[in-house]
């Protein structure tokens, strides 16, 4: 099966993650488990082998689109895992009743995490927040529902300025924003009381993977006193890394950074756009997920326990039709 077999919604899907119309590692893997969805409702496959290879160019398709949200490949993994049947229908009801669990599971995941997170903050505290993350905001949203007064620092974050929908979504809980350049941050610590920040990785060493500027915020955080906070579902965490792969950071277009009459005035210089960057773990204070907080260290046991020793990608490994 080749690419212009893939059913629309999957081809709109992968489009729409590579363009960051849908951003946000938990978008991203709900709207992965719907296409796959989308493509087995679809699928006019005669034969089991058949149902199986148009999911597999789906997830390919899928995969390929953002490199550092491991969020994709495990959705993809959660789905593959559980897609059983002699034949086509079985095989189809299997994917339907899987990626309808996914995406509760996930909506579930993302309020359990926010009621953890939220008793890190006390009434009067004031966060500071890097990126848009919506595991972060359900921190805040439950903290907010738990009756905290909350202020916050929201970088803007250059180059998309992804902070702005944060700004808004603050604003919109009650929260009172100051919107901040990035450079700004280190000036503004010394009053924040919580660096709260998502993640689009999590390694088996703790390391947090998340929007290009964490890392920096968190040395930052670490010099002045500030605890570095990380809220981040379990979909989040890498199964790769235990085994001792790194995570691959994704690289965007130049024209994110600078566009071409600008660059044209600047002259002959080159231009780089990393998405994200890797905090080490000692900077980071806990990493909130839906079983509860961890210190980024011990986040390798919460890894062995929910994927175990061994891991592969059903759909995606070398081999697998
Ligand atoms: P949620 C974003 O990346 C940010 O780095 C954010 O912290 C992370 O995804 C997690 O987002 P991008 O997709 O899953 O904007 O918490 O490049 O919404």
């Amino acid at each position: 099966m080749d690419s212009q077999d893939l059913h629309p919604a999957v081809e709109t899907a992968a489009e729409d993650i590579a363009s960051m119309e849908i951003r946000g590692a938990a978008a991203i893997a709900a709207t992965a488990a719907a296409a796959l969805r989308a493509q087995a409702e679809a699928s006019d496959a005669e034969t089991p082998e058949a149902f199986r290879a148009e999911l597999l160019a789906a997830a390919r398709r899928l995969r390929e689109t953002r490199p550092t949200a491991v969020s994709l490949p495990n959705a993809i993994r959660y789905v593959a895992s559980r897609t059983e049947g002699d034949s086509v229908p079985a095989l189809r009801e299997s994917v339907v009743v899987s990626t309808t669990a996914f995406e509760a599971r996930l909506e579930r995941a993302q309020s359990e995490l926010g009621r953890v997170g939220a008793n890190r903050l006390q009434n009067g505290d004031t966060i500071m927040t890097h990126c848009h993350s919506t595991d972060a905001l359900a921190c805040v949203e439950a903290a907010v529902e738990g009756g905290k007064e909350l202020s916050a620092f929201v970088k803007e974050t250059r180059p998309r300025q992804q902070g702005h929908i944060t700004a808004r979504a603050l604003a919109e809980l009650g929260v009172s924003v100051t919107l901040i350049v990035d450079s700004a941050a280190r000036h503004y610590l010394d009053e924040a009381d919580h660096v709260l920040v998502g993640a689009d990785s999590i390694a088996a060493d703790g390391s947090v993977i998340n929007k290009i500027g964490t890392s920096g915020l968190a040395v930052n955080a670490r010099e002045r006193g500030v605890p570095v906070v990380v809220a981040a579902q379990t979909i989040k965490l890498h199964p790769e890394t235990l085994t001792g792969h790194t995570v691959e950071i994704e690289t965007r277009d130049e024209r994110e950074v600078v566009d071409d009459e600008a660059r044209a005035g600047i002259g002959d210089v080159a231009v780089a756009n990393p998405a994200f960057d890797v905090t080490p773990p000692r900077y980071v204070d806990a990493i909130v997920t839906e079983s509860g907080q961890f210190p980024p260290e011990s986040v390798v046991t919460l890894m062995r326990e929910l994927f175990g020793e061994e891991h592969r990608d059903p759909w995606l490994d070398a081999g697998v039709p």
